[in-house]
């Protein structure tokens, strides 16, 4: 077949909602973008645990600690899920997180914010695995399969982190003035941020157009935001905390909360690198993988002598 007849009939699968897997023909520019979406989605898992990891030795109670160490081991597992799915795709997972540590591979913004207090383990649960459960359920449909697979466990785990973190801010709004007011400084400051993870406006999202038209991502931009201001909204009034946006207001004609203009400079900066953490976390990130080395080279090892082993015994046989 040519090139014409392989695009044609690979657009045919997609527009019947079949999978395309690793070994399917797939275009250069489907495989590219895919390369680099599952990259930037793994690169956040991995970095999303360092600004939760702070509050391991600071959590409140045993069950807190616990619930938190599970929720930052489960990030650990859903970016080897996801470099897997990306190895898939012909690249190795040294070169992708050597684009990670050297500053040229993006990871969400929400992460280079700083963790202040208790409070934000709360606003981390509620709004940013909020926001990233609407972000991802589509992705289960996503019209790659290895990384569609992934993503039906990753969100099944969300779901429970998204609740853990509301639990600790309904703790908060229900304890004291001083815990009601650390929760409320919390969601201001998380509010913002969590909106960034969407993505640019529909008008200036370089990607959408292509992946939605190959069935990688389902909806815009702009769609899943807009979901997330109207399933967080009421969840909001439950708490008793105020979304800190001054423009937002329910439309009767749309049925949807319209909100305010989003700070454009600051997304631009903080993807750019320039955001309050963006330095601290790559330096640890680097000081991980530089200390895990031993752990690499032994597991290396330990699997060479295995498989020696299983050769030479099937010699024998
Ligand atoms: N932060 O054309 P666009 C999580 C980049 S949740 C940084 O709209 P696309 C977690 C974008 O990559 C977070 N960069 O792109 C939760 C592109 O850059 P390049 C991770 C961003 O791909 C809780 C450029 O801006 N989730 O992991 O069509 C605990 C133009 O954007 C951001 C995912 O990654 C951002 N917020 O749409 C622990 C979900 N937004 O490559 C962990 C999968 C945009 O051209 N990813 N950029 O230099 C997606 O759904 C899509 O990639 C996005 C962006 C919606 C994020």
């Amino acid at each position: 077949m040519n090139i014409v007849d392989l695009e044609h009939e690979f657009m045919k699968r997609i527009k019947a909602d079949q999978k395309i897997e690793p070994k399917d023909w797939m275009p250069e520019k489907y495989r590219q973008t895919l390369i680099r979406q599952i990259a930037q989605h793994a690169h956040s898992e991995i970095v999303g645990m360092l600004p939760e990891a702070n509050y391991i030795s600071r959590a409140p109670t045993l069950r807190r600690k616990a619930a938190l160490l599970a929720k930052i081991q489960d990030e650990a597992g859903h970016g080897l899920y996801l470099y897997c799915a990306a190895e898939t795709l012909g690249v190795d997972r040294d070169t992708l997180l050597d684009e990670l540590h050297s500053g040229k591979a993006k990871y969400s913004s929400i992460f280079n914010y700083p963790t202040l207090t208790w409070a934000d383990m709360g606003a981390i649960g509620w709004l940013v695995d909020g926001a990233a459960i609407l972000n991802q359920v589509p992705l289960c449909k996503c019209s790659f399969g290895p990384y569609a697979r992934a993503m039906v466990r990753v969100c099944k785990e969300e779901s429970f982190h998204q609740r853990q973190g509301y639990e600790i801010l309904l703790t908060l709004c229900n304890g004291s003035e001083e815990q009601k007011k650390m929760a409320q400084d919390a969601v201001n400051r998380w509010w913002w941020p969590s909106m960034m993870m969407f993505g640019p406006s529909d008008e200036n999202s370089k990607h959408s157009a292509y992946s939605m038209e190959t069935g990688i991502k389902k909806f815009s931009n702009d769609e899943l935001r807009q979901r997330f201001v109207d399933q967080t909204k009421p969840q909001a009034d439950i708490l008793g905390v105020t979304l800190p946006d001054k423009d937002l207001k329910f439309d009767e004609s749309s049925g949807h909360w319209k909100y305010g203009e989003i700070d454009w400079e600051e997304f631009n900066n903080v993807i750019q690198g320039n955001g309050p953490c963006n330095k601290i976390r790559l330096k640890h990130r680097r000081e991980a993988w530089e200390k895990g080395a031993w752990v690499r080279d032994a597991a290396s090892a330990y699997a060479a002598k295995k498989a020696l082993k299983n050769s030479e015994s099937k010699q024998v046989a």
